[in-house]
């Protein structure tokens, strides 16, 4: 067994055991400011005149029949674009609160094309001491960047076979139940199946739900899960690390204050898992999927990320 560098056994562990893992002061106070200032810079300097739900006036969610809107979605995994709440355009396409107001996510490729993300996701010590330590992936490659000021997020992203995701997620504020911190239902990756996923359609007709079960199976999954969610507040800089497979939410932000955090996937690269086609995102000729380690490292399959 090589030696921890960054993680506990005992971490390293309960990652493998309830599938998710706070990590307090993954980020100094002063990297987190960092980041967290950066990010309202970034929403202020939004042209909001180029978002498509406001230029074409058109309604925006990844659920419906919407051209404009899916493209601004679809094309967004190497680049960084603005996602605004549902509600946030009235009916004549004017945003009904300030901007800054209104977005509820900055993504997809922030920590290739940002350099303040790029430091903490590709370039970060850190991070490659804890990838080492959980021993998960061999070869494993960071996408979908994010910076979510408060939304309600749909999992299922970036699947491969075998299965490899794993969520790294940032508190850059304060999360309490008011704001909607994270909640787990700890080690339902291997209690629970994946039901479905959010894939990219065929012939370009957006985004939607592929169901992994039968729709009678489905719901007997369902009823069938405790709400044991179990609520995890935490500070400015603490690291969430999240199984692919682990149920987890967040509720409503019913304070007053904002609740930003960053994340990010990591999944195992070819030859070692093979990335679906159906993923919503795929790499670009302009962008590929960059790597974390510069060699690879070694991996204990005896209890992987395959939940
Ligand atoms: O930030 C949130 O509220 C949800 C995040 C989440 O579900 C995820 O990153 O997997």
């Amino acid at each position: 067994m090589s030696t921890l560098r960054y993680l506990t056994q005992d971490q390293v562990d309960q990652v493998r055991s309830i599938a998710y893992l706070i990590i307090p002061g993954f980020l100094s106070a002063q990297e987190t400011e960092e980041l967290l200032s950066h990010s309202k810079q970034l929403l202020d300097d939004f042209d909001v005149n180029d978002h498509p739900l406001v230029r074409f006036h058109t309604k925006f969610t990844t659920g419906e029949d919407n051209h404009v809107g899916d493209d601004y979605f679809l094309t967004s995994g190497d680049k960084i674009r603005y996602f605004l709440e549902e509600d946030a355009v009235d009916k004549h396409g004017k945003l009904i609160r300030e901007k800054q107001k209104s977005v509820n996510k900055i993504g997809h490729a922030l920590h290739e094309l940002d350099p303040a993300f790029r430091k903490v996701t590709l370039e970060n010590e850190s991070l490659r001491a804890l990838v080492r330590d959980l021993k998960f992936h061999r070869d494993p490659v960071a996408l979908q960047s994010m910076v979510i000021t408060k939304q309600t997020q749909i999992g299922g992203e970036g699947y491969t076979n075998p299965p490899s995701a794993l969520g790294f997620w940032i508190a850059l504020e304060q999360c309490t139940q008011y704001n909607g911190a994270l909640s787990f239902l700890p080690g339902s990756h291997l209690t629970v199946p994946l039901t479905k996923r959010f894939i990219r359609l065929p012939e370009g007709k957006g985004t939607g739900f592929e169901l992994l079960v039968t729709p009678d199976e489905e719901q007997k999954i369902k009823d069938g899960i405790k709400d044991d969610y179990v609520l995890e507040p935490c500070k400015p800089g603490d690291l969430v690390l999240i199984h692919g497979s682990v149920l987890h939410k967040s509720e409503r932000n019913t304070s007053a204050n904002t609740r930003f955090a960053y994340t990010f996937h990591m999944i195992e690269s070819p030859p070692f898992a093979v990335y679906d086609e159906k993923n919503w995102l795929q790499p670009t000729q302009a962008m590929s999927f960059s790597h974390i380690l510069e060699e690879a490292a070694y991996v204990d399959n005896s209890y992987g990320l395959q939940g």
